[in-house]
């Protein structure tokens, strides 16, 4: 099949001409040029149709080739012109433009390249099961600046990073109920845009590494391998904290680069609203700290994003160098929110109405932390009581874990899901920075951290996470 490619271009007008309804751009032959604008435009405009009977629904107008077939099972020849006519007058749709050339050409920016060999065409019903997404914001700039977005703009961080390594492609995977034996469908996208109605807007990434996960069928999600990570799922998966992560399905790999799969934590809920909690009181590897004061590399990125939140932060010789090492930005970033005081902070919220929130790297005291938790429960208590109820589950097994004792817990969070229907759960998340600890060296998780006890002070942050959850039930 020749790839279809969608950009904000257009030409020839492709709409079934004056009184006809929309024409399939028929983007299994040939190479379409269609922007999102007008995909979106085309779907409205075969919505409106079919409710309102000038248009047959899919699956009967696929009975035969060239005829139109009405609602009655009669076949007819000619589409039913006046109706449409004034379906375009009555609901103002517009007109479908499509450009059709053999020679690809340069999208113009922004445009969305889709590739979906084998795509017959418009089709919305159950096509994919996941996700759209926003591609163009880098990451940073969701979650430095942190600012309150729509949800596409958390969606930015899906791919981002892996797009750059592997052109932009993002792949989605048929849903189960569509056809599981359909080859992956690819998604190119090249900047932002809120992308068609058809995808379910679901998944968010509140805090971590850009570019780290994919979609994946049945449930799961692909996340970007990491030795370390891998391994502390293996070892997860032995341990009664199985019950609190999600579950690893094994190494895999797509378009030459390996990952590892994981349950999608957001599968069965509905509109699910998420918060992302960093717990400890180290953000930081002891091992990371030797390796700068042995050869301090210097960041000009973490610099810039300590700048972006307080200007007054550098020292005079890391103004002059307009650049700080590693572990100098990440102390200062445990000391400006509630990481070094309580052992937790909140990484990021999204609610669900698909708006995100990352603006809580100055959310330091118990009266802010307090209050940005009342905001993502609005206010429900019955949530925050189910929230209590898990925390606490989770908390039991976190001591009991032979898993926890042996390893530093670095970079881990509390993921906390929950939607309008009730549904509430709290997962352990993230590994990659979780270290073992060598032979007969265990931690308590709750005495401060001196350089060389490896104390991360992640049971210490849970404590303070229920005291404070448990104060606003109170
Ligand atoms: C980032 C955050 C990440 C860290 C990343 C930081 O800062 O602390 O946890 O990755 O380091 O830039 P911020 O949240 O202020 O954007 P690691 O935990 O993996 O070290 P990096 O830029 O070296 O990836």
């Amino acid at each position: 099949m020749i790839p279809s490619e969608v950009t904000s271009d257009s030409g020839m007008n492709h709409h079934g001409g004056p009184g006809e309804p929309p024409v399939s751009p028929n983007l299994g032959s040939g190479r379409k040029r269609l922007s999102v604008g007008e995909l979106r435009l085309y779907f409205e405009a075969r919505c409106v149709a079919e409710r309102d009977g000038q248009r047959e629904p899919r699956r009967r107008r696929r009975m035969g080739s060239g005829s139109w077939h009405r609602s009655n099972g009669e076949v007819s020849e000619e589409p039913r012109r006046g109706s449409w006519e004034d379906a375009r007058k009555n609901h103002v749709i517009p007109q479908l433009l499509v450009t059709t050339s053999e020679e690809p050409q340069a999208p113009p920016s922004p445009a969305v390249l889709i590739e979906m060999p084998g795509w017959d065409g418009m089709r919305t019903e159950g096509l994919l099961k996941l996700t759209s997404r926003r591609l163009s914001v880098s990451s940073t700039s969701l979650s430095s600046t942190g600012s309150s977005s729509p949800l596409e703009d958390s969606e930015d961080d899906l791919l981002s990073d892996s797009e750059s390594k592997s052109q932009g492609n993002v792949d989605l995977e048929h849903s189960e109920e569509q056809n599981l034996n359909k080859s992956w469908q690819k998604i190119r996208t090249i900047v932002n845009i809120p992308v068609i109605s058809p995808f379910k807007r679901r998944w968010v990434q509140l805090a971590g590494h850009t570019g780290s996960f994919k979609a994946a069928a049945g449930g799961t999600i692909l996340k970007r391998y990491s030795e370390n990570e891998k391994n502390c799922f293996e070892l997860l998966m032995k341990d009664p904290l199985a019950a609190c992560v999600p579950t690893f399905h094994g190494v895999t790999e797509r378009d030459g680069e390996t990952y590892i799969q994981l349950d999608d934590l957001l599968n069965n809920f509905d509109e699910p609203c998420v918060m992302d909690c960093k717990m400890g009181v180290r953000t930081y590897l002891e091992e990371e700290l030797t390796k700068a004061r042995g050869k301090p590399k210097l960041r000009k990125d973490m610099y810039k994003k300590m700048i972006e939140v307080d200007s007054r932060a550098p020292t005079e010789e890391e103004s002059a160098q307009q650049a700080v090492t590693k572990p100098r930005y990440m102390q200062w970033r445990e000391t400006i929110s509630s990481t070094s005081t309580l052992g937790f902070r909140i990484e990021g919220i999204k609610k669900g109405d698909g708006t995100c929130n990352t603006n809580f790297k100055t959310t330091k005291t118990r009266d802010q932390v307090h209050n940005a938790f009342l905001g993502f429960i609005d206010g429900n208590i019955m949530i925050l009581k189910k929230y209590l109820t898990r925390l606490h589950e989770i908390r039991t097994v976190v001591e009991s874990s032979d898993f926890f004792r042996r390893h530093e817990v670095i970079g881990s969070s509390l993921l906390f899901v929950h939607d309008k229907k009730g549904k509430c759960n709290v997962w352990l998340i993230d590994f990659g920075k979780t270290t073992p600890l060598p032979e007969e060296h265990t931690l308590n998780h709750r005495i401060p951290w001196q350089e060389g006890n490896r104390e991360d002070g992640y049971l210490y942050g849970f404590d303070n996470l229920i005291e404070i959850l448990s104060s606003i039930a109170s």
